[in-house]
């Protein structure tokens, strides 16, 4: 029998669908599953996650050595966990199957500037369906600061466990806006961040939460953080725990760092730290979700989305999923979905190919390639979608 989680009418189909998962490998999103489990987001809205602590994002730019930076940049990644990994629990209970991107799906965002940090800005395209991969960047034009990346995944199935292997990379760039080019300082300082490996489990109960495993890496500005997650049964006991070593690069000089603790709540130095300092990272406190803003595409009026622009596209699907009504959700996705293979049959009667708006493809990134080699980092290239720096003319949306 199923867990309690699972509403009794919806046990069949839940037990039916773990079945599938289990014989399955590759693109779990476009699977269906019962309704108890799907989420009103769409994952054109995950990255948002990487920036809810705009002030700890800022502060990357403000830190006054390459060693600090180093630090700064940790400590915003490891800021940014609980809220990609555990905020589905926090607000709808458990992990849920998010809305699957329609290609072209646009997502806007900003963080307004606050005690001198800087305005945030987020922009988030979906740049192909199947597979899905989403591709993202968030600047900060005051710090100089500009991420930029993309993410697919890949799951199996292993010990009643999904196992999501995540493919894709960030690039953060910090621009030195002090620097004079006589004073020797590169002009910018790049970091690859690479992501972990995801393990969803409580699946049977049906209530699935995520543990995050094996290790990422932070490499740049002479120094490489490698972080380690373990659940349960490892260095602490208990869930959600990490161990990140943040030492100078091959050549490069600088102290040894360890940090060790939660992800979701708060970490210690262990070894090394800042000016007597033992506390590293809290996420105790509060977060700032992001500010939805219009791109105004396709002629729609300052104000207003774009039929591609998330939340108008899902609208009537979060709307019937918010509000139980299953049957409407089911039947504006069925419409969504309808709509877009129309597309695609039209692109190949036309002889054309969807064009993207703010990305472009390259097949292998060099900045991957340099940074990860400092590493070790596997695969040794990865593709990945440059910005085309053409963001939008974005506005409030209109009786938000
Ligand atoms: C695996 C996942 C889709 C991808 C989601 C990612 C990896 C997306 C990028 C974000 O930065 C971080 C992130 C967090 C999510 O936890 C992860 C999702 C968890 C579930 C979902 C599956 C496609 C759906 C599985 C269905 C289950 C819940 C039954």
């Amino acid at each position: 029998q199923v867990g309690e989680a699972v509403p009794a009418s919806q046990r069949g189909s839940w037990t039916s669908f773990l079945k599938s998962i289990a014989s399955f490998s590759g693109d779990l999103s476009s699977m269906t599953a019962p309704p108890f489990i799907l989420s009103p987001v769409s994952l054109t809205e995950f990255p948002a996650y990487w920036c809810e602590r705009p002030e700890l994002f800022a502060a990357i730019a403000d830190a006054k050595s390459d060693e600090d930076r180093a630090l700064a940049v940790l400590k915003w990644f490891i800021s940014t966990l609980k809220g990609q990994y555990t905020s589905r629990n926090d607000t709808m209970g458990s992990e849920k199957k998010p809305l699957n991107p329609v290609l072209g799906e646009l997502f806007y965002g900003m963080w307004p500037d606050k005690g001198g940090r800087g305005q945030t800005d987020l922009l988030v395209e979906q740049v192909s369906h199947h597979p899905p991969i989403t591709a993202y960047v968030i600047e900060n034009k005051a710090k100089g600061l500009k991420l930029v990346g993309h993410n697919a995944q890949k799951t199996s199935f292993s010990g009643g466990s999904i196992i999501v292997k995540q493919i894709g990379h960030a690039i953060l760039t910090v621009k030195n806006l002090s620097a004079s080019s006589a004073s020797g300082a590169p002009p910018v300082t790049e970091y690859l961040i690479t992501l972990p490996r995801l393990r969803i489990d409580g699946l049977w109960y049906g209530s699935p939460y995520i543990e995050l495993c094996e290790t990422s890496y932070i490499v740049g500005g002479g120094f490489v953080s490698t972080v380690e997650y373990k659940g349960k049964g490892y260095f602490s006991g208990k869930s959600h725990s990490f161990k990140a070593t943040v030492s100078p690069a091959p050549g490069a000089p600088g102290r040894e760092h360890v940090v060790e603790g939660l992800w979701h709540t708060t970490s210690k130095f262990v070894k090394g730290g800042v000016s007597g300092k033992g506390d590293f990272h809290d996420v105790n406190g509060p977060k700032e979700e992001v500010t939805v803003v219009a791109g105004g595409g396709d002629g729609a009026p300052e104000g207003e989305m774009g039929e591609f622009e998330t939340r108008k596209l899902w609208r009537l699907v979060a709307k019937g999923i918010r509000e139980g009504d299953f049957e409407s959700a089911s039947r504006e996705k069925g419409r969504i979905e309808n709509e877009q293979r129309q597309r695609r049959r039209d692109e190949v009667a036309a002889g054309t190919s969807w064009a993207l708006k703010h990305f472009t493809p390259i097949a292998s990134d060099p900045v991957y390639e340099r940074l990860g080699a400092l590493a070790k980092i596997q695969p040794p290239t990865e593709d990945a979608y440059v910005f085309l720096d053409n963001w939008p003319k974005t506005a409030p949306v209109s009786g938000a």
